[in-house]
C-alpha cells in the first residue's frame, strides 16, 4: 500500500480537477499504486465530497461490457459510488460547463429495496431489487483526454459524474433489450446483452466487489448497472436513452 499522506495527495489533486474543471494528468505518470490504492483514493475523494455535505445515492459499475474490458486489457469490473450531486432529473438540464468533457452512456438501473448484508454468503442480490429503469450515465474522466490506467480510473471513481433516471419498473428480467443512445449529433445502437451478458449479471457482480471492496449496499440505493454501448460526447441538446420495453430518459445540456 502507498502512504495514507499520498492517498490523501492523490485524492486532493482529483478532486481539485472535479471542482474547478481543469483535468489532471494520469496519476499512474507520477506514482507507482495498486489496485487496493485505488480504492483507497477513491475513498477518500468520497469522504471529501461527503465532508461538502454530499450524500451517497448508490453504487455503478463499469466495464461491463466485452469490448470496454478488451479495450482496457482487463477481465474485471470497477465499481464507483453517485451521490445526490450527480443525479439529474429525467429531462432536466445539465450544465456542461460544470465538466471538463462530459460523455454519456444509456444503461439500466435497479433499486434496492432491502439492504444486502456483504457477510452473509447466502445473500440473494436479486432479491433485493424491487424496480429497474432506463438510465443514463455522465462520465467525465478527471484525467486529460480520457487518458488513464485501470488503477487511474477506480481512484477517479469510475469517471462518475452525473446520472439521470427513467420511471421505475417493475423489477423484470431485462436481458438482450434493444438500447438506443440519440443525441443532437450522434446515435448509438446496441443491446442489454452488452452488460456482461445480461444486466442482472452486473448485481451478482456488484455484490462480489462489494464483499471483496467493503463498499456498502444500502435500501434505497441505485445501481447503475454498466454501458450498454460506447459512451458518446454529452453536447448541448437532448440526449436520450430509450430501452425497449423501459421507457426512456433524456437530458439536455446547456
Ligand atoms: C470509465 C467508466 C466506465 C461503464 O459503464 O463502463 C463506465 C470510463 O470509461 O471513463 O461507466
Ligand atoms: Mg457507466
Amino acid at each position: 500500500m502507498i502512504a495514507a499522506d499520498t492517498v490523501e495527495e492523490l485524492a486532493g489533486r482529483l478532486d481539485t480537477a472535479l471542482t474547478s474543471c481543469a483535468d489532471t494528468p494520469s496519476l499512474a505518470e507520477s506514482h507507482t499504486f495498486a489496485l487496493d490504492d485505488a480504492y483507497a483514493i477513491q475513498a477518500a475523494l468520497l469522504a471529501r465530497r461527503e465532508a461538502r455535505g454530499e450524500r451517497v445515492t448508490g453504487v455503478k459499475l463499469g466495464f461491463t461490457s466485452k469490448a470496454k474490458m478488451a479495450q482496457m486489457g482487463v477481465s474485471d469490473v470497477i465499481v464507483g459510488r453517485l451521490t445526490d450531486a450527480m443525479r439529474v432529473p429525467d429531462g432536466g438540464e445539465v450544465d456542461l460547463a460544470r465538466f471538463i468533457h462530459p460523455k454519456v452512456e444509456p444503461e439500466v438501473a435497479y433499486r434496492l429495496s432491502r439492504d444486502v448484508d456483504p457477510d452473509d454468503p447466502a445473500a440473494d442480490i436479486e432479491r433485493c431489487v424491487d424496480a429497474v429503469a432506463p438510465a443514463l450515465e455522465i462520465i467525465d474522466s478527471r484525467y486529460r483526454d480520457f487518458r488513464f490506467t485501470y488503477e487511474d480510473v477506480v481512484a477517479d471513481n469510475t469517471s462518475a459524474a452525473g446520472y439521470a433516471l427513467g420511471a421505475w419498473r417493475p423489477v423484470q428480467d431485462v436481458s438482450n433489450r434493444a438500447v438506443r443512445l440519440v443525441g443532437p449529433r450522434t446515435e448509438a445502437v446496441g443491446s442489454t446483452a452488452a452488460i456482461l451478458g445480461s444486466p442482472v449479471r452486473a448485481l451478482h457482480a456488484l455484490l462480489d466487489m462489494c464483499r471483496r471492496r467493503r463498499i456498502p449496499l444500502g435500501a434505497g440505493q441505485i445501481v447503475l448497472a454498466g454501458a450498454a454501448t460506447a459512451a458518446v460526447p454529452l453536447g448541448p441538446g437532448v440526449t436520450r436513452c430509450d430501452v425497449a420495453g423501459l421507457g426512456s430518459v433524456g437530458v439536455r445540456g446547456l
